[in-house]
């Protein structure tokens, strides 16, 4: 496989999954009470993960003898402000401003997001982002982290996943803070695109460049061709992927999703689109698979339910579909990007990886992970304006709600001794990376 020169190779993965907040002095998340809470594969947490907080030196050498050009991070906003507003913790701040220098150090650039879901407990006790005030404890966050690192990042993107933030959190359940309730989870669905767009402007009047967001799209499939299916399946495709792009570049939400969410949003919500819509300069994409979608028989909003699919898949259940990405690629840049640069922010897969004598043979992930940057550089040949592949996992980590039981990484880790291995992904991106 050949990549062009100018196509950025990356990796990426995020502050709580890999941190360990228990080291430095980091405040408490919601994701620490969902655990607590036993949202989580047997209460598993981030208080350890991957000690990265301790391990950043070794960990940056890694990614820089895979002969990666980016490293996609977070930073945890309980780090900075414990308890999202007002008091900064200078130690947080000081972590990322090493992590910063190291990665520029070693010739790699860094591209920071602000948020990756570990909200400050402090704000969950407030409603979280069902509260409207989220748009503003978000940006002053933002101008925190970004008036300390804005003059070396290669690129800002606000948040990552809203699908995730909000439907999956407080629709689904799935994620903190594990709500269930349409209502919330409506709130939320308006409120995420609101602190997106005023932390953008704030940003940008502050003269910070290259800021963007990354979004999480999945190919949804009907199950069959009666319309009920059909609607299951458009209605899926309209929460998920058409709803945050539609509203970041056409300043609308998509009209047949809209009438179930728009009786719970703040009243003054069609006066924030305006913000909502502020140009951004690049749009991160982070795909993993395809669904297929039926008719759930309750006659209740969203209709639909999950069902199994025939494809090859991964630890997780999720189907292989790398199709699916080069789809999006073309649709994203044909309906709602046109010219804007687009990135392919994440994509790499689960599996139950073992470790022996020769270390670790993942060659199932490493093809995995060829075929999509295969699907990119398809879609990029196709005249899409896509610039670069992050790889996710730099390292195994804490996955959610499944805890440390699902490994995406190309290095392994070992939890009980915090001991590295790269694995055969690794070295197959490194062998790409190195015949450019
Ligand atoms: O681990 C997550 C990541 O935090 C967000 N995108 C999907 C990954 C795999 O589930």
């Amino acid at each position: 496989m050949k990549i062009p020169n100018d196509f950025v190779m990356g990796v990426a993965t995020a502050a709580y999954q890999i941190e360990g907040t228990s080291f430095g002095k980091c405040g408490p998340s919601h994701w620490d009470s969902f655990a607590a809470k036993g949202g989580t594969f047997q209460g598993q947490n981030g208080d350890i993960a991957c000690a990265h907080y301790e391990h950043w030196q070794s960990d940056l050498d890694l990614i820089q003898q895979g002969g990666f050009d980016a490293y996609r991070f977070s930073v945890a906003w309980p780090r900075i402000l414990a308890d999202g507003t007002g008091q900064v913790t200078p130690e947080g701040l000081d972590f990322y401003d090493r992590l910063v220098d190291g990665l520029l150090a070693r010739g790699i650039a860094p591209h920071a997001t602000l948020y990756h879901w570990d909200l400050p407990q402090a704000l969950a006790d407030h409603g979280g982002w069902e509260n409207p005030d989220i748009a503003k404890w978000f940006t002053e966050y933002a101008l925190t982290v970004t008036d300390r690192l804005g003059d070396r990042l290669e690129s800002i993107a606000t948040i990552n996943e809203p699908w995730c933030v909000t439907w999956l959190s407080h629709f689904l359940g799935h994620h903190a803070p594990g709500k269930t309730d349409l209502p919330a989870a409506s709130k939320t669905m308006h409120n995420v695109l609101y602190a997106h767009g005023l932390a953008t402007q704030a940003m940008r009047d502050a003269g910070h460049k290259n800021l963007g967001i990354v979004l999480n799209m999945e190919y949804a499939q009907p199950a069959s061709d009666k319309p009920a299916d059909v609607k299951a399946a458009q209605l899926y495709d309209g929460i998920y992927n058409r709803w945050f792009i539609e509203a970041i570049t056409k300043g609308r939400y998509p009209s047949d999703v809209l009438p179930y969410l728009e009786p719970h949003f703040p009243t003054s919500w069609q006066d924030q689109m305006p913000l909502i819509q502020t140009p951004i300069d690049w749009l991160g994409l982070n795909y993993y698979t395809r669904s297929i979608h039926a008719d759930d028989g309750t006659g209740q909003f969203p209709f639909g339910k999950s069902v199994a699919g025939p494809l090859n898949k991964t630890s997780m259940g999720w189907e292989i579909y790398p199709d699916g990405l080069e789809y999006f690629l073309n649709r994203l840049h044909k309906d709602y990007t046109g010219d804007l640069p687009l990135f392919v922010t994440e994509n790499g897969m689960a599996l139950h990886d073992q470790i022996s004598a020769n270390g670790v043979d993942d060659t199932t992930r490493a093809t995995y992970i060829q075929n999509h940057i295969q699907a990119t550089l398809n879609a990029r040949k196709n005249g899409v304006p896509v610039n670069g592949y992050f790889a996710w996992s730099v390292m195994d980590n804490f996955e959610w709600a499944f805890g440390y039981e699902e490994r995406f990484g190309i290095v392994h880790v070992d939890f009980e001794t915090q001991i590295r291995t790269p694995k055969s992904s690794h070295k197959m991106l490194q062998e790409i990376n190195k015949n450019r």
